[in-house]
């Protein structure tokens, strides 16, 4: 009897800046330090953005929010990869990829206030609305790839999610389709290793991610999500492949949430002050400071304006977020369905004849 391996496997990892910023000894980086502060200047406006919608959220001017704090990096170094007809499928975390599709900051805050306007983008931007039920966006991503792939369109699909989602069947199902039918789409699975309150080892018994992508006969990387350089590389790299019809890439980014799930949570019911501490230790935008100095694209005086200017932006965006008039509750029902379907019909008519009889919405 003979138990030969028919076949063996491996998984990379990439890393370009160690925790420390420092590059890789033979770095030749491909890119100009032109982009490279725009990576640091999105990260920084993604932050500055993060922090003013808790307080909004702490001071009731904005419902539940969903911190991306520690993301940065996995989120705005894989969405410069993509061109403007690729289309993104975000999951509801991704406030750094939205922004640098050119998302208004003002439509971020209308969402995670409840108002329908929010989820209203402009379809010129190839961004999907939020799909807040966990995973079920994957098959539609797959299903436009497929589309663009029938159609001889050159576009990519980049699919967002976090490590929660690759437990849902939608995962499964739309990485088995996308192999079978070498689909163009970048599944960008952002490990933050928490799924609210479940850590990743109760999530999988597979030692990454990324392995999983070896099933369904893709190919598979595991990126250090803090690394804006190598996150961008892995996301360039599967954009590019995909273009040019060489199928699809499962990417895992090993990252931290450092803030709570949402503002209905308290992640210290179920983490450790250390954990936490290490990961604060790693953080993305302070490892791409540090590379930046030593390859001068970085001074004080530069950090500052940045901060500066991102501070200005998202002062304005709130003005505009809250100077807007009160939604239209009928919003709730519309952008339910292409259409709206008879029993939804029935809803919105229900709910209007008892605003009728309200008070006058405040303006
Ligand atoms: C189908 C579905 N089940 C449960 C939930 C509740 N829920 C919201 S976020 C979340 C965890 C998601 O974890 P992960 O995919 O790792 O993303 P992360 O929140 O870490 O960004 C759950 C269970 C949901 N939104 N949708
Ligand atoms: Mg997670």
């Amino acid at each position: 009897m003979s138990k030969e391996p028919i076949k063996q496997f491996s998984v990379k990892w990439l890393q370009i800046l160690d925790e420390d910023g420092h590059p890789e000894p033979d770095l030749h980086l491909a890119l100009e330090p032109k982009e490279i502060q725009s990576f640091y200047e999105v990260m920084t406006l993604t932050r500055v953005f993060d922090e003013r919608a808790l307080v909004l959220q702490r001071e009731g001017r904005l419902g539940t929010y969903a911190s991306v704090r520690g993301q940065e990096a996995a989120q705005v170094g894989s969405a410069y990869a993509f061109g403007p007809t690729d289309w993104i499928f975000p999951a509801f975390r991704e406030m750094g990829v939205a922004i640098v599709r050119g998302v208004a900051m003002r439509m971020l805050f209308q969402y995670w206030s409840g108002d329908e306007r929010g989820s209203e983008v402009p379809l010129s931007l190839h961004y999907f609305p939020t799909a807040i039920p966990v995973a079920t966006h994957i098959p539609h991503a797959v299903g436009a790839a497929w589309a663009a792939k029938f159609r001889r369109d050159p576009s990519v699909v980049g699919v967002y999610f976090g490590d929660g989602a690759t437990s849902k069947g939608d995962f499964h199902e739309a990485m088995n389709m996308a192999g079978v039918f070498q689909l163009p789409a970048v599944f960008f699975c952002q490990n933050n290793q928490w799924a609210i309150s479940v850590p990743i080892r109760r999530q999988t018994a597979s030692p990454t991610l990324a392995q999983k992508a070896i099933a369904y006969g893709i190919e598979g990387i595991r990126v250090d999500g803090n690394d804006v350089l190598a996150v961008h590389q892995a996301a360039k790299d599967a954009v590019e492949k995909a273009r040019s019809g060489g199928g699809p890439t499962l990417i895992e980014c090993l990252t931290y949430r450092i803030g709570d799930h949402t503002t209905a949570d308290d992640a210290s019911r179920y983490r450790t002050e250390e954990e936490l501490k290490a990961w604060i230790s790693k953080d993305p935008i302070e490892r791409l400071r540090k590379f930046m100095a030593a390859q001068k694209m970085w001074t004080p005086e530069y950090g500052d304006r940045v901060l500066a200017d991102a501070e200005r932006r998202v002062a304005e965006s709130v003005k505009e977020y809250e100077g807007q008039p009160a939604p239209d509750p009928a919003d709730l029902f519309r952008n339910t369905y292409y259409d709206l379907t008879p029993p939804l019909r029935e809803q919105m008519d229900g709910l209007l004849n008892f605003l009728k009889d309200r008070e006058p919405r405040k303006e």
